[in-house]
């Protein structure tokens, strides 16, 4: 077997860790010979629950599992030598919040962990962030670690990859591993571009996707703005943000950017650093659909023809993600 890689988790007394933890811990990400030494990050006033974690890993007996499962509320002790960093601690948005304000309590996190990282990382860790606004989180967390090369800091966006393959597969009555090259674009927010112009199946070609799925009028009225309110959707019937889908999307992003797509051609949608594909301002960190290759690389996609019913769209979120950026930079600047 080879040697444990190091997952550093931060919020790891919150719900999507508590569906992420057991995955790790049980070789379904980067499979059944992979050790895991797990390093979990909350808060002083959730220390109780986060033991309590720790006590059910341990319970779990996971034979990948270094034992003891290390938890700590400080960020220091938890991204030391960490291989791999999963940011999903963040200061959720409250009942009457301004985004302005929203910006200004998360700026402040991720340049505080930005800063421990830049001291306490290695050149390869890869980092990815889940906590929201998670692109411009991690906008911010890369500023400020300069350490890591920008590469190596992501944020997800699986997650609204995964429900659209899924709606797709649901519309046209086939099975989601049929669904191939479905491509979510910019902010992971309601701007978000759910894009099926490149998508296919055994059955549907490249190019006619969108006139199986009812054409652009269903499109632009129905199947978008489904997938763009997900989330609100599942929080308003659980009354809880989604999180056992979430956990899924983390593993699948994870095995990918370290292991590979499953096949070499697969697209899937990360939100990457901008490297000025597609006139989407470079730095930016935007989705892009992207290719993954062994041994944590990726690669934007960058020869995609973008027509202007895609293009409408990638301007609404990439506009959105600048003013996040502005306002984000503004306050961690002073
Ligand atoms: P929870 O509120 O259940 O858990 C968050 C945990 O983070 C809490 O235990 C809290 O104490 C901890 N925390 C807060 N600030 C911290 C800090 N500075 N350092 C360490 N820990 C800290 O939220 P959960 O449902 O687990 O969601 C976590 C984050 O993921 C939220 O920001 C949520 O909005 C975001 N999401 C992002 C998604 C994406 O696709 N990018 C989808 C799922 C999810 O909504």
């Amino acid at each position: 077997p080879d040697r444990a890689i190091t997952i550093a988790v931060t919020g790891a007394a919150g719900q999507i860790a508590y569906s992420l933890l057991p995955l790790l811990a049980s070789g379904s990400v980067f499979g059944s010979r992979q050790r895991v030494a797990l390093q979990l990050l909350d808060l002083p006033v959730t220390e109780s629950v986060l033991q309590g974690v720790t006590l059910e890993l341990e319970d779990g007996a996971y034979p990948l599992l270094e034992l003891p499962v290390k938890y700590t509320s400080v960020s220091e002790e938890a991204f030391a030598n960490a291989d791999i960093v999963v940011l999903l601690g963040s200061f959720p948005r409250k009942p009457g919040m301004e985004r302005k304000d929203l910006l200004a309590k998360n700026g402040a996190i991720f340049r505080e962990q930005g800063l421990v990282l830049n001291r306490v990382a290695k050149q390869e860790t890869r980092v990815l962030v889940v906590g929201n606004p998670a692109n411009t989180n991690a906008l911010t967390l890369s500023q400020f670690c300069t350490a890591i090369p920008k590469v190596n800091i992501t944020a997800l966006a699986r997650l609204d990859h995964n429900r659209l393959r899924s709606l797709v597969a649901r519309r046209l009555s086939c099975a989601v591993s049929d669904v191939h090259d479905v491509a979510i674009w910019g902010n992971h927010s309601s701007t978000q571009y759910p894009d099926v112009s490149f998508a296919y199946t055994s059955g549907v070609p490249v190019g006619k996707m969108r006139a199986a799925l009812g054409g652009e009028s269903q499109l632009q009225s129905e199947i978008i703005p489904t997938i763009q309110k997900r989330g609100a959707e599942v929080l308003a019937l659980r009354k809880l943000s989604s999180a056992m889908s979430a956990a899924r999307a983390i593993g699948d992003h994870l095995r990918d950017w370290m292991l590979g797509t499953a096949s070499e051609n697969e697209l899937v949608s990360m939100v990457v650093a901008s490297d000025g594909s597609y006139g989407i301002e470079k730095g930016l960190m935007f989705s892009f659909p992207v290719h993954c290759y062994r041994g944590g690389r990726y690669k934007i996609e960058s020869s995609l023809s973008i027509d202007s019913f895609s293009r409408k769209y990638l301007e609404i979120t990439q506009n959105e993600l600048i003013s996040e950026r502005d306002e984000a930079m503004r306050v961690v600047s002073k």
